[in-house]
């Protein structure tokens, strides 16, 4: 069993670890979850193979035969010391993997020095993007336009529904409720076109709610920013 169980895991790990699961890491966020994910494979896989060895053995070996149908099992008592390990162990590795999403929710979460806002609406079914600009009415847009390597906090709302304002290469996700404004914070590592998705269904256009964050470089977002606010004046 313990063969088994060190051979199925090394696999398990092996695969969980080679397998490219998420798409391109556009956020200083995403390398910290990405290695977040990493660490909760290694550590449930090996539990996982556990419980089916475990239970795979007591199929095989344990299984009723033929001529055992009036048969009762033998009589069974607690083993203490196995109760206390089957307590003990999986309390200290939850309490681990606790303390350790909690410190990478902190550094994830970490207030920078400069930080841009952009208020992000959902409505059945679109996205808009307002840019709050100091003594003057905001820059609205349809299509997300970030700076690479600003911090940003996406402030969420929704005038409908609930929506959940989600860009799988910065990683984070959000519920957008109405009546309440949440948000969270990205820096956007590298410039691209990544994809914005509604990740709550919302109803029956929920499909159809996608839109596409450009990341610039610093000097093309301020020409755009410009160009908009040429707009919004105009
Ligand atoms: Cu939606």
């Amino acid at each position: 069993m313990v063969v088994v169980g060190v051979i199925a895991s090394a696999i398990g790990i092996a695969l969980g670890l080679w397998i490219d699961w998420f798409p391109a890491q556009a956020s200083t966020q995403a390398k910290e979850i990405d290695t977040l994910w990493d660490v909760l494979i290694i550590a449930s896989v090996p539990v996982f193979v556990l419980v089916m060895v475990v239970v795979g053995t007591a199929i095989i070996k344990f299984r009723q035969r033929p001529g055992e149908e009036l048969k009762d099992g033998p009589p069974t008592h607690g083993n203490t010391r196995l109760e206390v390990i089957w307590t003990a162990l999986p309390a200290i590795i939850i309490v681990g993997l606790v303390i350790y999403a909690w410190q990478v929710l902190e550094t994830i979460d970490k207030k920078p020095s400069s930080e841009m806002v952009v208020v992000v609406t959902g409505q059945q079914f679109t996205w808009t993007f307002e840019y709050p600009q100091p003594g003057g009415k905001p820059v609205r847009t349809n299509q997300l336009y970030v700076p690479q390597g600003q911090s940003i906090e996406f402030k969420i709302k929704s005038v409908d529904v609930i929506h959940d304002f989600w860009v799988p290469a910065f990683r984070i996700k959000m519920d957008a409720v109405p009546g309440i404004t949440g948000s969270y914070r990205i820096t956007p590592t590298r410039t691209g076109d990544y994809a914005i998705v509604c990740a709550e269904l919302c109803g029956l256009g929920h499909s159809t709610m996608r839109q596409t964050a450009h990341v610039l470089s610093r000097e093309r977002f301020d020409a755009w920013m410009v160009a908009q606010q040429k707009g919004a004046a105009s």
